[in-house]
């Protein structure tokens, strides 16, 4: 029973499939966790036309899992494409009694299939090597068949193509994992416009003011959370990079990386917070973000915007339209916390634009185009409507009972431009309410007063009255408003509602 692996079916779908596996783990091993990877067209192919309900369902009950299951579904996906190719291509050569066929074929699609995905051409011959080593390796086993006892029989000649192409995969996921490590912090920010002794003094400040209390961020947040439409995020380049000024204007203009960072530019205290977070989530946070206001950069290009709105566009793919008036306000920003953007982040430039929520504030930007009519952006095409002001919050994020007794409680309060300037604090269900103490507000970009969109601290102790009871917290705006206790769900505008916490004594 000494017949050929390659001559039978099984054996030819077998090899291609090993093939295939070698050939996706030879791309990640090239390239790492990049748009250059193969699978990462295919990634965003499935989740951008994912219906917007799904991708709602799936952010709201799945999270980040989401995303690796799509990921998960694009690698196996592109596994399948490079198997069928690769046993065509053996099939054929079998056929023409062509001994070259198999492997030159085998090299012709896994090269084209890459390049024509990714648009590359060099990181394309990532999975060329290991596939045409698995098909050559059969082929030669099956050569030598019959010539020596531990290859003669055809199982241990398919065990062997296996192994090895499992060996290659597990080799090739090892280097790409190492090539896609976002260990490495960003490097510390020095372009001519960037002040970096400001930026020192405003992060000491940061720091100094910041409540010292477990299990809440300080006022610069140590673990920015991250949002974004990609489970593989872009990687641009800075030498490439540009940032075009389009649509409604008197004239186009562009932006390189260099000329944007040489400009004089702003550090200034921004809170984000994702449309999407939950009652007390956790996708709430600040940082000190360095760049340059984006009405400097659009006012070269003469904006006649008929609707006064603008669309953003991003290296994704993502785009999102909102209010000129808003826009004016922000800034394209290239440092965070005195550091380059991390990649997670939107490097080398994002939209931070103050009070309105998180989806505006788009990372790696690459386009500013002035509209003359609105239009839907991606969330907003999905059903979403988180392109207007931050709803106000208060979280509760600890309670802890202190040395004295008293029970310590703590979190966060956010309203964007509508400031903070209390919050309060009911431990009795809601019947009364006390203030709770204030960090000091951050400071300003520019000048002596309170930062315009930053969040505060906030911490409030007392004694414990030793039966059940409920805290409750709401905050209340530089107007005077109280925050609404009506509660809604994220979808479509956000969450609402008072935070409250059970208490057994
Ligand atoms: N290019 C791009 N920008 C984007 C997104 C995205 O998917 N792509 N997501 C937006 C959303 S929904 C949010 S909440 C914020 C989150 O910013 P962060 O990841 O820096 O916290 O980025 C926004 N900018
Ligand atoms: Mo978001």
């Amino acid at each position: 029973m000494n017949d050929a692996l390659l001559d039978s079916r099984g054996g030819r779908l077998l090899v291609g499939l090993a093939a295939g596996a070698a050939g996706v783990a030879g791309s990640y091993a090239a390239t790492g966790y990049a748009p250059t990877f193969v699978a990462s067209p295919v990634e965003r192919t499935l989740s951008r036309t994912m219906p917007g309900e799904i991708v709602t369902l799936a952010i709201t009950y799945l999270g980040s899992l989401g995303q690796q299951l799509n990921l998960a579904a694009a690698v196996v996906l592109t596994w399948l494409l490079f198997a069928a190719g690769i046993t065509a291509a053996v099939l054929v050569g079998r056929a023409a009694h062509n001994r070259l066929l198999p492997t030159v074929g085998t090299a012709a699609v896994t090269w084209l299939v890459t390049a024509g995905l990714t648009r590359t051409l060099l990181p394309a011959l990532g999975p060329v090597v290991p596939a045409v080593a698995v098909v050559g390796l059969a082929q030669a086993l099956d050569a030598y068949r019959g010539a020596a006892e531990p290859i003669s029989s055809k199982r241990r000649r398919a065990l062997s193509t296996v192994g090895v192409a499992l060996g290659a995969t597990a080799v090739g996921a090892g280097v790409g994992r190492r090539q896609s490590s976002t260990e490495e912090a960003a490097p510390p920010l020095d372009g001519a416009g960037v002040d970096n002794e400001d930026i020192r003094t405003k992060l000491d400040i940061a720091e100094r003011d910041s409540f010292d209390i477990d299990g809440i961020e300080p006022l610069v947040s140590e673990n920015f959370y991250e949002v974004d439409i990609n489970s593989i995020d872009p990687k641009p380049d800075t030498g490439d990079y540009a940032l075009s000024i389009t649509g409604a204007v008197e004239s186009e203009v562009t932006v390189g990386y260099d000329e944007l960072t040489e400009m004089a530019a702003v550090n200034q205290f921004s809170t984000l917070r994702c449309v999407g977070d939950r009652l007390n989530g956790n996708k709430i946070d600040t940082a000190l973000w360095t760049g340059v206001p984006l009405r400097r950069l659009v006012e070269a290009a003469g904006p006649q915007s008929d609707c006064d709105c603008v669309l953003l566009r991003a290296e994704d793919g993502y785009e999102v339209e909102f209010p000129l008036e808003a826009f004016n306000r922000g800034l394209a920003v290239y440092g965070m916390n005195g550091n380059e953007l991390p990649r997670g982040h939107g490097y080398p430039v994002r939209a931070v634009i103050p009070g309105h929520w998180g989806e505006v504030n788009t990372k790696w930007l690459t386009e500013i185009e002035l509209l003359n009519r609105e239009v839907d952006g991606y969330w907003e095409q999905r059903g979403w409507e988180g392109t207007g002001p931050v709803k106000p919050t208060a979280t509760l994020k600890h309670d802890a009972v202190l040395d004295d007794g008293r029970r310590q409680l703590a979190g966060h309060a956010y309203a964007g431009l509508r400031g903070v300037s209390a919050v309060e604090v009911s431990t009795d269900g809601g019947a009364s309410w006390s203030e709770a103490t204030l960090s000091a507000p951050l400071p300003a970009a520019e000048g002596d007063g309170p930062a315009e969109d930053a969040w505060r601290q906030w911490k409030y102790s007392y004694d414990t009255p030793g039966s059940a009871h409920t805290a409750v917290v709401r905050m209340v705006d530089r107007d005077g408003n109280v925050q609404t206790s009506e509660e809604t769900n994220p979808p479509p505008t956000g969450p609402s509602g008072w935070v409250s916490k059970e208490f057994q004594s």
